[in-house]
């Protein structure tokens, strides 16, 4: 072990714009998870590295010190190549993990999915699946630990992925301790827009999942961390370079996220729409951006010969009905009663929406005049469900499944005056302001709107940046 160097030390280093030393950083790492840094000594050195950035290495260095300061997985050597994982900046309506890890085993991949709650005005899976009955997201310390090694075997979803091939849960405890206190105090020193920081943070997850292949969905837009495309690829370059580094095939798709993916919004509807993709139905946005990053994963881990390959394989396995079978064999596996997987799965619309619960007041908004849809905002509509409860001002605060929008229109489509645009799901008062707000969120014309901008703007792979999604083995 590296002997402790003094912290005030590497704090001034750093903030004199002076690279930090491997050694350094794992020592400054092991004061964060063994308590002996200070609140103040950790706030000041992660300002300065905010400040100054960080060389490549010294992110590597630094997701490399998190990753290993606490528990890793271990998985059986046949499955190696095969662990594949998605990360996404987070948006408004995403409900790709829902669609996608189960598609992904139905594909013969193994997906540990470890995903995160829902925070400000975007949606978190985790908190889509407890819409649910039944549905855990957590492992008991028992489950984790029984009879193996507590710092490496993991048979509770080593077992799922045997059976299943997928999992979708929140993250233990044990598994990168660093990066909870890192965030914590990144959230309350103004430090959370640093890009290594960003990237150690996402990356030492990953790094503990032992995955081989990830595929980051880097979201710009209004609704989205990054406003433009060209900081959103800074992100995505930074991720991809540091995870290839880490040994993990590593690409990422630039993608919109100026409106709702799919029609939508709120955790309970939006996991009748991810059923209605596993059906091989559903929004085309929704369907387009599930295939695209699969097509990239399976093509990334080899079950594919490219990414279109990649895509269409993917594609099959929602239209067969194999993605939808797993997804029911992932719900039994983690705590849904058998009849509710098989009722939810197989179920018509209405039977699935009263599985789920259905919110006391669905109040519908027309159009205020005549025109032409050129966009509807998400922002403001996920403003807006949030206050009615949908989402969560503080971590740990609890949300309302049933809170949500569905969009009833869509980009080019022509509306009437007084025609319904938004059918709102809440259990409280909407009144004036959020109505006022809901109207802004739909942008009208006179005619209808020029060429839409692709969903997925730009794909980087470790070699470079391609417009568009990956169209190949390039
Ligand atoms: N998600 C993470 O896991 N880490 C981060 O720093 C951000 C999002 I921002």
């Amino acid at each position: 072990m590296d002997a402790p160097t003094p912290l005030p030390s590497l704090i001034r280093k750093k903030r004199d714009g002076e690279r930090l030393e491997d050694a350094e950083i794992r020592s400054f790492v092991r004061g964060v998870t063994e308590g002996t840094a200070q609140q103040g000594q950790i706030g000041a050195m992660l300002m300065a590295i905010r400040l100054q950035g960080m060389e490549e290495g010294e992110t590597l260095a630094l997701t490399q010190a998190m990753a290993s300061s606490g528990r890793t997985l271990a998985w059986p050597p046949a499955w190696h190549g095969l662990l594949v994982d998605k990360h996404s900046t987070g948006g408004v309506g995403d409900k790709v993990s829902l669609a996608l890890a189960p598609a992904l085993a139905a594909c013969g991949c193994k997906v540990p999915m470890i995903s995160g709650r829902g925070l400000g005005h975007t949606g978190g899976t985790l908190d889509k699946l407890e819409a649910i009955p039944g549905f855990r997201v957590s492992q008991s310390p028992e489950e984790v630990t029984a009879g193996a090694p507590p710092r490496h075997r993991c048979p509770q979803m080593q077992h799922i992925l045997a059976r299943v091939g997928c999992c979708i849960v929140g993250q233990s405890a044990e598994l990168v301790p660093a990066d909870r206190v890192l965030y914590g105090l990144r959230d309350v020193t103004a430090t959370v827009d640093s890009l290594p920081l960003i990237t150690a943070s996402i990356l030492s997850k990953k790094a503990a999942e032992r995955l081989s292949a990830l595929v980051l969905d880097v979201k710009f837009g209004e609704a989205a961390l990054y406003p433009t495309q060209e900081s959103a690829r800074e992100l995505a370059q930074s991720l991809v370079q540091v995870g290839t580094h880490l040994g993990i095939r590593t690409a990422a798709l630039l993608t919109r996220m100026e409106q709702p993916l799919g029609r939508a919004v709120g955790n309970a509807l939006e996991v009748l729409e991810a059923l209605e993709c596993l059906e091989g139905a559903g929004p085309p946005d929704l369907r387009h951006l599930v295939t695209a990053l699969g097509g990239v994963l399976l093509w990334q881990c080899g079950l594919a010969a490219g990414a279109e390959q990649g895509r269409e394989r993917l594609a099959r396995a929602l239209d067969d009905g194999s993605a939808l079978a797993t997804f029911e064999a992932m719900l039994g596996a983690q705590g849904v009663p058998p009849d509710t997987a098989r009722d939810l799965c197989a179920g018509t619309p209405a039977q699935r929406r009263q599985l789920l619960g259905e919110a006391k007041v669905c109040e519908e908004l027309p159009a205020p005049q005549e025109g032409w849809v050129q966009q509807v905002r998400a922002l403001p509509v996920a403003r807006v469900l949030h206050g009615l409860g949908a989402g969560r001002a503080r971590a740990g605060d609890p949300v309302n499944p049933r809170v949500g929008a569905e969009l009833l229109v869509g980009t080019g489509q022509h509306l009437r005056a007084g025609q319904p645009w938004l059918r709102v799901h809440h259990e409280g008062t909407l009144g004036a302001e959020g109505r006022r707000e809901l109207q802004d969120a739909l942008r009208l014309g006179p005619e209808p709107p020029q060429d839409q901008p692709p969903l997925v703007a730009e794909t980087i792979l470790p070699s470079g940046s391609l417009p568009g999604p990956c169209r190949d083995s390039q």
